[in-house]
């Protein structure tokens, strides 16, 4: 040990810190964590800026509304706040969405978030859309979580297709979708994802790959619209926390994480070595 030079340390070290840097640049384009909102419960759209929602079609029993997380369920203290995305009685006059202001176009990257799906719900769930704008016709990825597994859906009604991969309900979980809508593939960290298509993170491990598009927007088309949207006889409740989306995909987080730890550990080497020379 002694004989790896003071050098080498700082060359590990710059390495380690390059390749942390590599992971973690990109775009954010969309960024909450529902922690700023005040007083809560609050619902979306909630009127304060930066106005990350604006769009919300609820009614007494739909709603979106930005909760205390006092059961603790994501982990992260009760002073953490999360979004609530609940139907208690289903009707065919409206379909609940919530949806984001208009970010700033890209082809491809990422949406990630943090959800907890208690068990209890019925019909089909949550449905996140993604494209160039709200409706059916204008998504290009659809992927609903719905009772421990993520479906697919595809075509101009966006309909339910296969299983694409399932989760834990009644526990927090970190799910990632890389997405592809330019011509040609994209190599990102964590593999390589065919155009039109994307790829399933759920807790750092890849669980699907080359998910396809809803065929309804040509790859190669920016997108800049992100909802939520339940359909089919649904009644239960969703909650959400730290939702982004990215312009780059900068997964997997793993990695980022082993390499925040190992620049860590080569610095405090590096200057447990420099203290023992004095
Ligand atoms: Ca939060």
């Amino acid at each position: 040990m002694k004989k790896i030079s003071q050098n080498c340390y700082l060359f590990l070290l710059c390495g380690a810190l390059s390749s942390f840097s590599l992971c973690a640049q990109g775009a954010v384009l969309v960024e909450d964590n529902f922690n700023g909102y005040s007083p809560v419960p609050e619902s979306l759209p909630t009127g304060e800026s930066p106005e990350i929602w604006k769009t919300t079609l609820t009614n007494a029993n739909k709603t979106f509304t930005v909760v205390a997380d006092t059961g603790n369920l994501f982990g992260q203290g009760t002073s953490n706040q999360f979004l609530n995305m609940a139907v208690t009685s289903y009707d065919t006059s409206l379909q609940p969405m919530a949806a984001t202001n208009t970010f700033n176009s890209t082809q491809s990257g990422q949406i990630s978030l943090d959800f907890y799906d208690p068990t209890g719900s019925t019909g089909d769930g949550w449905i996140m859309r993604w494209g160039t704008g709200n409706g059916n016709s204008t998504s290009a990825f659809a992927l609903s979580i719905q009772d421990g597994s993520f479906y697919l859906y595809t075509g101009g009604s966006i309909t339910k297709q296969d299983a694409v991969a399932s989760y834990t309900q009644d526990t927090v979980n970190n799910l990632v979708v890389v997405f592809n809508n330019t011509g040609s593939a994209l190599t990102y960290e964590g593999g390589t994802v065919a155009s039109g298509m994307m790829d399933v993170w759920l807790n750092g491990t890849r669980v699907a790959s080359g998910v396809s598009n809803t065929g309804n927007i040509s790859t190669g088309t920016s997108l800049n619209s992100f909802n939520f949207v339940s359909k089919a006889q649904y009644v239960g409740s969703l909650y959400i926390d730290n939702l982004s989306i990215d312009s780059n995909a900068s997964i997997p987080e793993p990695s980022e994480s082993a390499a925040i730890l190992l620049a860590a550990t080569l610095l405090l080497a590096f200057l447990k070595r420099v203290k023992g020379r004095r």
